[in-house]
């Protein structure tokens, strides 16, 4: 039964069915039964598999198809009537034209399987600034995904009210068909497409499509901010706490920096970190002129390999009750799970990701993965030990500082600080990762992301600079610091220098005391570098680290920035005429400055 009066929904749900010709429909209301009943369902046809509940209640692993484990840039569109307002960045193609293609793929697609409608919300219910979304979908993962990581049900349509302002989000698996999977924006019209995928980041459309896609775009329109960011606050001793929210590309270790634990040196002295947010920001101008920023999810979408007791306590611990784990490896012997970097014992009796039977001892040894390197988990954002306070705050926290950072072998020092903030949006367009072995293709090769959010900007990346440009504007001297890190500088051998981890706390700590106007830095072409002394390295000797050694991570070399330069001009080349001016200049007078 339709659980709304709102006509626009009503309507749209209505042509979802003529499309898609689902046997039966069914309204998602968020309560627990239905959604125990639907676990039971995917645990009877396989599509989920009931993890040990004494030792992970709650907790499900599931499986996607072997050609299904990963977003799909290439097949990635923003949709627009005009190609500039989209292209060259994106993938772009005329919207009806889309629409022409994909509406053969979506017609009677769902015959013989359920639809289910998922109202979600985006942000703390009855937040100003949060949004609200219906996915159709015929998939029971996504209905169990989206519960965690939204607000699902009665209470994101009684946030809705009878208003037409959502995002229309539809979603079939069909076949899975590589050859015929798009994940589709249409941001002039409030629509996602998405077919033939089962894979999070393609289909809990809550999260890339609209958190970012379409919600950058309505950002854009609307004055306001949807970022690729961690939110976390640093509380000191006398109870205050200092926001800053951090952009990095994917898979550099957003989820590790929100969830830090304090080295000792600050632990006695009774500082603390609180997790907001670890992936998406969205962020206003309040009514005291600052910029405030909320999390519109409501869990944790992790890269489980390499997640530890060591390197993030806080995911694993938010891992252990009512999560669902996808593509990760099955421990047979006590129905739990694993995967590379949890330990150092893969289970003997397990299944790797695929499902095959293996026994892991073996399996890893001689150089295979149980679990795939972008196997997940999906937690609650409560289970979280450090989650903020905040969390549900509907005005957000205040942001004191932004950092932009990549992963650079050489090129950029462990930190530094912007001039100002027309500076600051350069560093951040400058923004660049080197790929790692890790992924596919060549390693050290420069990808230009930014704002680390090639992927992810829903209109023209020359207009998005000038958005920021604009945000800096209207928040004056209000604005917060923008900085710049680094935590993989290598030394000739290719190892890290900076332990990173938790001791990058004592990089945001430097910040902190910029923002306040504590300490005083050194003026290089590139922005202001710490004194190596004013970098707290207490306790890390153990580590290898020592004035010397972190001399040398801020050291800065004009020839290698001059050829980053060139590549940043390279880009904005790439982007075309909408660069603003101001960028044309800030580049212009870097390289002054380097020559
Ligand atoms: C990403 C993610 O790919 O957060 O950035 O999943
Ligand atoms: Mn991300």
């Amino acid at each position: 039964m339709a659980l709304t009066t709102n006509k626009h929904v009503l309507d749209w749900v209505k042509e979802m069915e003529d499309l898609m010709t689902p046997d039966k429909t069914i309204w998602i209301d968020g309560s627990e039964g239905q959604l125990r009943a639907l676990r039971e369902e995917a645990f009877r046809t396989g599509e989920m598999t009931e993890l040990n509940q004494d030792l992970l209640p709650g907790c499900v692993l599931h499986h996607t198809a072997k050609n299904d484990v990963a977003r799909v840039e290439g097949r990635t569109f923003i949709c627009t009537k005009n190609r500039d307002d989209a292209a060259p960045i994106n993938n772009w193609m005329e919207t009806d034209e889309m629409k022409a293609k994909l509406i053969p793929l979506y017609t009677g697609c769902m015959k013989g399987r359920t639809m289910y409608v998922i109202p979600y919300c985006m942000g703390p219910i009855g937040s100003p600034f949060s949004k609200v979304g219906i996915e159709v979908t015929d998939s029971i993962y996504v209905v169990l995904n989206m519960d965690i990581m939204t607000r699902v049900g009665v209470k994101a349509l009684r946030q809705l009210g009878d208003s037409n302002d959502f995002v229309r989000g539809q979603h079939a698996k069909a076949d899975i068909d590589e050859e015929n999977r798009y994940i589709v924006q249409f941001p002039e019209e409030n629509a996602i497409w998405s077919i033939n995928s089962g894979y999070g980041g393609n289909v809990l459309l809550g999260k890339k499509c609209f958190a970012l896609r379409i919600a950058s775009y309505q950002g854009k329109k609307e004055g306001w901010m949807a970022e690729h960011m961690l939110i976390l606050g640093i509380e000191a001793p006398d109870g205050e706490t200092s926001y800053i929210t951090a952009a990095f590309p994917s898979a550099c270790g957003k989820t590790n920096l929100a969830m830090l634990i304090p080295p000792e040196i600050y632990a006695k002295q009774g500082y603390k970190v609180w997790t907001v947010g670890d992936d998406i920001a969205w962020m206003h101008i309040g009514d005291d002129g600052r910029l405030y920023a909320i999390n519109p999810e409501n869990g944790f979408f992790g890269v489980a390999p390499g997640t530890n007791e060591k390197s993030n306590p806080n995911a694993l611990a938010t891992t252990k009750k009512g999560t669902i784990f996808t593509n990760v490896a099955h421990n047979l012997a006590d129905n739990t799970v694993w995967w590379e970097g949890l330990d150092k014992n893969p289970p003997e009796d397990a299944q790797e990701w695929t499902g095959v039977a293996v026994n892991g001892k073996e399996y890893v040894a001689n150089g295979g993965k149980l679990a795939h390197p972008n196997s997940r988990f999906t937690a609650p954002a409560v289970n979280c030990p450090c989650l903020s306070k905040e969390f549900n705050n509907p005005n957000g926290v205040p942001v004191t500082a932004m950092v932009f950072g990549g992963r650079r072998a050489k090129t950029a020092p462990l930190v530094f600080q912007s001039f100002d903030w027309n500076h600051g949006v350069y560093v951040g367009s400058a923004m660049a990762s080197e790929t790692t072995a890790a992924a596919a293709g060549a390693v050290g090769v420069v990808r230009r992301d930014p704002m680390a959010m090639r992927p992810f900007c829903g209109y023209n990346m020359g207009d998005y600079f000038g958005h920021w440009l604009e945000m800096g504007k209207k928040l004056g001297d209000k604005a917060p610091k923008i900085f710049h890190v680094n935590w993989f500088r290598t030394d000739d051998e290719g190892h890290f220098i900076w332990p990173g981890f938790g001791d990058n706390m004592r990089v945001l700590m430097w910040m902190l005391a910029r923002c306040k106007g504590e300490v005083d830095a050194v003026e290089t072409p590139i922005g202001y570098v710490p004194h190596a002394e004013d970098i707290n390295i207490e306790g890390l000797e153990e580590k290898g680290i020592t004035l010397d050694v972190v001399k040398g991570l801020l050291d800065v070399d004009k020839d290698l920035w001059m050829e980053d330069a060139n590549g940043v001009e390279e880009l904005y080349n790439e982007i075309g005429e909408r660069v603003p001016a101001e960028l044309r200049k800030q580049l212009a007078d870097l390289k002054a400055r380097l020559a």
